[in-house]
């Protein structure tokens, strides 16, 4: 392991007001979300959209890295250049999806551990090879008050992100470490601080143990919001002040980067909550405070794209458009009049 390139990587993909851009849904979450806007759930059609994703003009204007599935590492563009090749091209660094995804955890009814540690060392050198320089791991957390989450499936998850880490460092990829609680559920804002808080907690304690060095890594959380079903929904700044109150109790100052999911939010209030923390809380921030997004950068340009060669351009400025409104919101200068340009 070298230490230094991991501390520069991780650096480079947090300094400024880039940020990462998740494109990284398994076969089986990619062709949930093309049959939504009927899009054919075929190898060519996801390879179609990665490569109208990657080859977006300007979009490394806003991005710094750019998380790929084991299938879009091994894909190419039209004319045959490998899309690791176009994408670091363009300046983004290529990153890689390495859990093996989540499965009903014994013992536990409601609960999610994530799999993929058999064989991860040997994979690592490979997408090492394939020229990754970062990976991503994402472990779920269910709440369901008085049932979930147990100790037992928080403490099996932050092991499991820890041990990930660990062979990350070893093979020099940085590792993003993605604990993920769920917003499904009518759980309040306060539940939801109290369980990102434990979970954070107890992944760096994990992380800790397992030597993982804290300035080769970067942190993917949730923000700290109520359930999607919850009837009180805090405003944007009050969800920005108990994020950053929680993430000050829990992540250590030598994490040089905290990068978070969008988890099903809006596009745009992932973007103005992300703004908000960069705005009025920025002087008390230890860590850079990016964004990881997958469906909040996504979402508006696959409804546009459905498929159609057609439709291309018009995605990609959606999709360009979305990206830029969240390296404004890196800057706490993204504002709802942003939406009408
Ligand atoms: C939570 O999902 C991650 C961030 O995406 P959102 O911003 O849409 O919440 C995302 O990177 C996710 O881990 C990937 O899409 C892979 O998901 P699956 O479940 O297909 O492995």
């Amino acid at each position: 392991m070298n230490a230094q390139e991991l501390i520069d990587t991780a650096k480079k993909l947090v300094t400024g007001d880039k940020g990462l851009l998740a494109m990284d849904e398994s076969n089986p979450t990619c062709n949930k979300r093309f049959a939504k806007v009927g899009i054919p759930q075929t190898e060519e059609m996801r390879r179609a959209y990665r490569e109208l994703i990657i080859t977006t003009p300007g979009l490394n204007e806003s991005i710094s890295g750019a998380i790929l599935s084991d299938e879009t590492i091994r894909q190419h563009k039209k004319g045959g250049t490998p899309f690791v090749k176009a994408i670091t091209d363009t300046g983004i660094i290529p990153g890689i999806k390495v859990d093996a995804g989540t499965k009903d955890m014994a013992g536990h009814p409601g609960e999610k551990i994530t799999e993929g540690l058999d064989g991860l060392g040997e994979r690592l050198t490979e997408y090492g090879q394939m020229g990754a320089r970062f990976a991503k791991w994402r472990a779920v957390i269910v709440i369901d008050d008085g049932l979930v989450p147990s100790r037992g499936c928080i403490e099996a998850n932050a092991q499991a992100l820890a041990r990930y880490a660990a062979l990350c460092q070893e093979a020099g990829i940085v590792p993003v470490v993605e604990p993920e609680i769920l917003m499904d559920g009518d759980h309040t804002l306060e539940r939801c601080f109290q369980v990102t808080e434990e979970v954070l907690h107890t992944v760096f304690d994990q992380l800790y143990r397992q030597r993982v060095m804290l300035e080769g890594m970067l942190l993917k959380p949730n923000m700290v919001l109520p359930g999607l079903a919850c009837l009180k929904q805090e405003t944007v700044n009050e969800v920005a002040d108990a994020t950053v109150i929680c993430l000050l109790r829990a992540v250590p100052a030598a994490v040089p980067g905290i990068t978070f999911l969008s988890g099903g939010q809006s596009a745009e209030l992932a973007s103005a909550r992300l703004n908000a923390m960069n705005g009025g809380l920025k002087s008390r921030l230890p860590w850079a405070l990016s964004f990881s997004f997958a469906r909040a950068i996504q979402q508006p340009a696959l409804e546009i794209w459905q498929g159609e060669e057609s439709h291309v351009l018009a995605a990609q400025q959606a999709l360009y458009h979305r990206a830029k409104c969240n390296r404004a919101a890196r800057r706490g200068e993204y504002s709802a009049a942003m939406e009408k340009t």
